[in-house]
């Protein structure tokens, strides 16, 4: 039974970043309701109607997983991990985005599963890639004749998917007898400690926790055996399933994270009752700091064109009003509009100027290495402004 249990209002899709062009007809972009609810029987913790995939994942995908520095460095490490841990013979990987992670594997070995075709082009010609909708079907055609995979690995891509059965079973198809599930996702328990209600927008689905992964992938003949916490993407976790049968035992470290979310009682509606009240004071303090700060003539500009500061801006009506522009390194986010709230984005080097008094950290999961890269901007007076765990100024 589900109920809903934090309502972040009119959204619009977190990756419909507008070209000018666009913004002269607005009639075509596209709003949803932003609802989040909590399923009492199996803990899962979803968006409560979720939008159409192909809307969402297009061939003009604007998020670059290889973006970052932190990022480059995380996917190697685990790519290293997992061929020491597992030597698989073939690894695939489900949503590849630009191709962070295959690209730390012998080719021979790889599978890239990506949806939105103008990622895959960028993986093709090195690495056989599917540019497809993971799914069944699919499955079946890529092992039609075909060894099946000692590895399938997707980060930030499973949370993604409306259809969990569907998915796990195309995954348990695909699997070899002792192969191995590898997924990252946001962690709810972080999610609820950070107050980080960004996590919630029309990609994230599901907002994973240990307890609800345990008993979701049993539906399709699939066990949990293991898990990890992950300090990327502001607090994740990664999830190691195996097939029922297969020889992997069930981890102490997997059986301690399941007791210590059941502590924190991820398992009951009334955490997160508060968790929607602690929001909305977050979302009125920030408002606040912002207004306050206009009034105070200081420039204020956001630092990364999120998909997390989407929900943050369009839930709080962050406009132009409060912030001059966004400044992104990703080139084919420069010179757009953020979705619902048209503020211009500019690259870095334009944006990070002078007359910067405040930067709004959308990219708040990359503050160690954002505030490593702008020493000058601190040196010369500017500070950051950030909402987690709750919003405040910071120079540090
Ligand atoms: P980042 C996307 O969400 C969407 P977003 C997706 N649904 C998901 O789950 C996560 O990624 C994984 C820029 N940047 O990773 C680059 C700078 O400009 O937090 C990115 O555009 N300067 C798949 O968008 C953005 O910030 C910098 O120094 O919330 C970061 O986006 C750094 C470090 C980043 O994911």
């Amino acid at each position: 039974m589900k109920k809903n249990f934090l309502d972040l209002g009119k959204q619009p899709l977190a990756n419909s970043f507008l070209s000018s062009k666009s913004l002269k007809d607005l009639s075509k972009e596209f709003f949803y309701n932003l609802k989040v609810s909590f399923d009492k029987k199996s803990y899962l913790v979803s968006i409560d109607k979720p939008v159409n995939p192909k809307l969402q994942y297009t061939d003009k995908y604007a998020h670059r997983a290889s973006e970052s520095k932190t990022m480059r460095n995380a996917f190697a490490q685990t790519a290293n991990t997992l061929e020491t841990k597992y030597s698989p013979d073939i690894i695939m990987e489900i949503g590849s985005n630009d191709g962070v992670f295959i690209r730390n594997f012998d080719k021979k070995k790889v599978i890239a599963v990506e949806p939105c075709k103008n990622l895959a082009r960028l993986t093709e010609k090195k690495y056989k890639t599917y540019p497809n909708f993971w799914n069944k079907k699919l499955a079946k055609i890529i092992f039609k004749n075909k060894k099946k995979a000692d590895v399938i690995f997707s980060a930030n891509t499973i949370s993604h998917i409306p259809n969990l059965k569907e998915t796990f079973d195309a995954i348990e198809f695909s699997l070899s007898t002792n192969g191995v599930l590898v997924i990252e996702d946001p962690s709810l328990l972080s999610i609820i400690k950070n107050n980080s209600y960004d996590q919630f927008y029309d990609e994230h689905v599901y907002i994973f926790s240990t307890l609800s992964v345990n008993n979701i992938v049993k539906i399709s003949n699939l066990r949990l055996f293991h898990a990890e916490k992950l300090s990327t993407h502001g607090g994740s976790m990664r999830y190691f399933i195996c097939k029922e049968n297969s020889k992997y035992k069930k981890t102490k470290k997997l059986e301690n994270f399941l007791r210590i979310e059941k502590k924190e009682k991820l398992n009951k509606i009334t955490t997160f009752i508060k968790f929607s009240n602690r929001v909305k004071k977050s979302k009125n303090i920030l408002l606040k700091i912002f207004k306050k700060l206009k009034k105070d003539n200081q420039n204020i500009i956001s630092y990364g064109a999120t998909y997390k500061s989407s929900t943050i801006f369009n839930y709080c009506k962050i406009g132009k009003n409060l912030i001059n522009y966004v400044t992104d390194t990703t080139i084919n986010k420069q010179g757009k509009f953020t979705p619902g709230q048209h503020i211009p984005i500019i690259s870095p080097e334009k944006g990070m100027t002078k007359n910067v008094n405040y930067a709004f950290l959308g990219a708040w999961n990359f503050k160690r290495e954002i505030l490593k890269k702008e020493k000058n901007f601190i040196k010369r007076g500017g500070k950051f402004i950030t909402h987690v765990p709750f919003p405040r100024i910071i120079t540090k």
